[in-house]
């Protein structure tokens, strides 16, 4: 490696880590959103979502604590149509409250991000780092960088450090499947029974509670396409590519139904797409009998 990139390699790693503890640090004022700014905003994100106050608040912290960071470029968002661009070195993309449907019945809600070297819609593989924050019980976060998965606990004065190498367990125990019972078996075929034979259903109706589910009990979550959404559900940049670095940086695999999502290259920064996480061999099953139901 030339010194340069040497040099690069090293000054994206620290804003890398500038990122993780500005998101950490910012995670007690986003909870504060959730419990004071709970009304509609009347308004809409570019994929039609209803947005809360909590939302847009969100996302202005985001932004402004994100583009406060020197090495940071650029800043997109799931609740805002176009890149604010900067001077830096990587790239920002981010649902700032993922499942704020959840916050009128106090259910899982939380930050999904990922830090790229190239400013989306850019490719999987450009991914550097990518993490998520629950708002549940206890502020956590967990993040993906460097070949391993951390689990903190952000309650406590500082980051405090809960597990060193997540994995996803080799025994699954649950699964959680989104767009409804009929959705499984028109698109996962004999798979979605078998699944339902072996596991235990934990659904909560926010991804990044429900893929923390499988990260610790080991199992599946998908989230289909549908007739009402025929790319699927999911935002292929903001969601899915950085939950399946997580989750494939701890021994699972992603998959749209036929490839890593890490795979995918998005066209359109807001780009939607079915997104299946888990266990490796039960992502292995469902591709298997996807392709075979749909041929
Ligand atoms: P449904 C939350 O709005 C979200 O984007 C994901 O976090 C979650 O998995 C999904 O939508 C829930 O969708 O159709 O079950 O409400």
């Amino acid at each position: 490696m030339s010194k340069s990139s040497d040099a690069s390699a090293a000054q994206a790693d620290q804003t890398v880590a500038q990122v993780i503890d500005t998101i950490a640090d910012t995670a007690a004022d986003v909870r504060t959103a959730i419990a004071t700014e709970r009304e509609h905003s009347g308004t809409v994100n570019p994929s039609g979502d209803e947005q809360l106050a909590a939302d847009v608040r969100a996302d202005e912290l985001f932004e402004q604590r994100m583009l406060s960071i020197d090495g940071v470029a650029s800043y997109a968002s799931e609740e805002r149509e176009d890149v604010t661009t900067s001077d830096g070195h990587v790239h920002m993309a981010m649902d700032p409250l993922d499942g704020s449907s959840n916050l009128e019945p106090n259910s899982g809600m939380g930050t999904i991000f990922g830090v790229y070297s190239e400013q989306p819609p850019t490719h999987g593989s450009d991914l550097l780092a990518a993490g998520f924050v629950i708002y549940g019980p206890v502020t956590s976060m967990v993040v993906a960088r460097d070949g391993t998965v951390e689990e903190y606990i952000l309650d406590s004065e500082e980051k405090r450090l809960v597990d060193d190498d997540v994995t996803v367990p080799e025994d699954p125990t649950v699964f959680g499947f989104g767009g409804g019972v009929d959705s499984w078996t028109d698109n996962f075929g004999s798979f979605a029974e078998e699944v339902r034979q072996e596991l235990k259903l934990r659904y909560g109706g926010a991804m990044i509670a429900d893929i923390n589910q499988v990260l610790n009990y080991g199992g599946i979550f998908a989230y289909p396409a549908l007739e009402s959404s025929p790319d699927g559900k999911l935002r292929l940049q903001f969601e899915g590519q950085p939950m399946a670095y997580i989750v494939e940086t701890a021994g699972g695999r992603s998959s749209d139904g036929s490839r890593s999502l890490l795979d995918r290259n998005p066209d359109d920064l807001h780009e939607r797409t079915p997104l299946h996480l888990g266990n490796a061999d039960l992502i292995d099953r469902l591709e298997a009998s996807v392709e075979q139901y749909q041929r």
